[in-house]
């Protein structure tokens, strides 16, 4: 009998296969992308800070094998913590301890599975040092280092071979946990060694498709969603010129600051918003006709002198758009004006408590 049960469905099993039935396995990206869309679908928008869990504004975490990482700014101020947490890998390529902010990736680590588990969500950006040079990301002084670690390059076995192995070791790492990895970012701008002036469009895909490959098919990670995310005030040509290709990308995002000049905190305001719909426009149109996601990947305004930023001026320009998520960046723990968002003490908090209750913004209740 059991036999006969066995028999009975192994024909059933064949037979979908054979009328192709059979869906492939769902892989946690694959979960990720299907919980993405379905917060777009209901109109909400994700809200995410970079570094949350490892230090804010005056703190950091000292001792992480026994911090249960409850504290966060954001969840000082608004009692939940963010959705989404912003990680940086920059520093894993060479097998550092630590990244170029000083987070332990054994920190890092904890803080990501920590997250994960409370039911949040992460990203990984990556400011590699400059292979060539020895400098940091923003060493922009050669414009032969992407050529240089592309197969044929006097550079690509450690690029492959250590840069590469080293950071596939690392996501390999979280436990299949899924995570947003949008490497290679702000890649019109000339700020970043793999930048506009810095590559050709087609080697920079080719880093890019490198990088993809060596993850998704040597080493078999399955848990990446690939953003790609130019800097703003480009137009949609310029956008398009580096985009690696479908196959490769999940998720269109864009990093796009406010800048304070000379013309005044309202009209800077107003300037802000104007440019950012302007991109989010036409990325909405990429987003439908290649079938992607799109979210604001980094925004901010550096020490929030607008004591209406959130409510006043970054929501009324996201609202109408179907992004997944926007992350402002980091509350640096040594740097007393290089914050994006409030931190217990600092005077415009409710502005930003009033953001948190939205109901199309989502935060995490702890
Ligand atoms: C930049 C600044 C730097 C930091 C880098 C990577 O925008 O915040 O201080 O080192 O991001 O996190």
């Amino acid at each position: 009998m059991e036999k006969l049960m066995l028999l009975l469905g192994s024909i059933a099993l064949l037979s979908a296969c054979a009328s192709g039935d059979k869906k492939p396995m769902e892989t946690p990206k694959d979960q990720l992308v299907a919980r993405l869309f379905s917060h777009v679908e209901k109109g909400e928008i994700l809200y995410g800070h970079q570094d949350d869990l490892s230090y804010g504004h005056a703190w950091k975490v000292e001792d992480w094998t026994a911090d249960s990482l409850t504290r966060s700014d954001v969840k000082a101020v608004t009692g939940k913590y963010p959705a989404i947490v912003g990680f940086d890998l920059g520093g894993i390529e060479m097998g550092d301890k630590a990244n170029l902010d000083s987070v332990d990736f054994g920190l890092m680590r904890k803080a990501v599975l920590t997250h994960a588990e409370r039911g949040g969500i992460v990203t990984f950006s990556w400011h590699p040092r400059n292979p060539l040079t020895g400098g940091d990301a923003w060493d922009v002084s050669s414009d032969q280092v992407v050529k240089s670690i592309l197969e044929g390059g006097e550079l690509h076995d450690l690029f492959m071979d250590e840069w590469l192995r080293n950071l596939g070791d690392f996501l390999e790492s979280l436990e299949g946990t899924p995570v947003i990895f949008r490497p290679w970012h702000e890649n019109v701008g000339s700020w970043f060694w793999w930048g506009g002036k810095l590559c050709t469009e087609q080697q920079y895909k080719e880093l890019y498709r490198t990088t993809w490959t060596y993850l998704v098919k040597a080493r078999g990670l399955t848990n990446l969603l690939w953003c790609y995310s130019p800097n703003s005030n480009i137009s949609v040509d310029e956008y398009m010129s580096r985009y690696p290709g479908d196959e490769f990308v999940d998720m269109l995002g864009l990093d796009h600051y406010e800048y304070v000049g000379e013309e005044g905190l309202a009209e800077a305001g107003v300037r802000f918003a104007e440019e950012l719909k302007r991109s989010l426009t036409y990325m909405n149109q990429l987003a439908k006709d290649h079938r992607k996601i799109m979210c604001l990947s980094e925004t901010g305004l550096e020490s929030l002198p607008d004591p209406d930023w959130w409510c006043g001026v970054l929501y009324p320009a996201i609202k109408d758009f179907p992004i997944a998520y926007v992350l402002t960046w980091r509350n640096a723990h040594d740097k007393p004006e290089h914050f994006y968002a409030p931190w217990p003490g600092f005077e415009n908090t409710p502005d930003f408590s009033a953001f948190s209750q939205l109901s199309d913004i989502v935060f995490l209740k702890p």
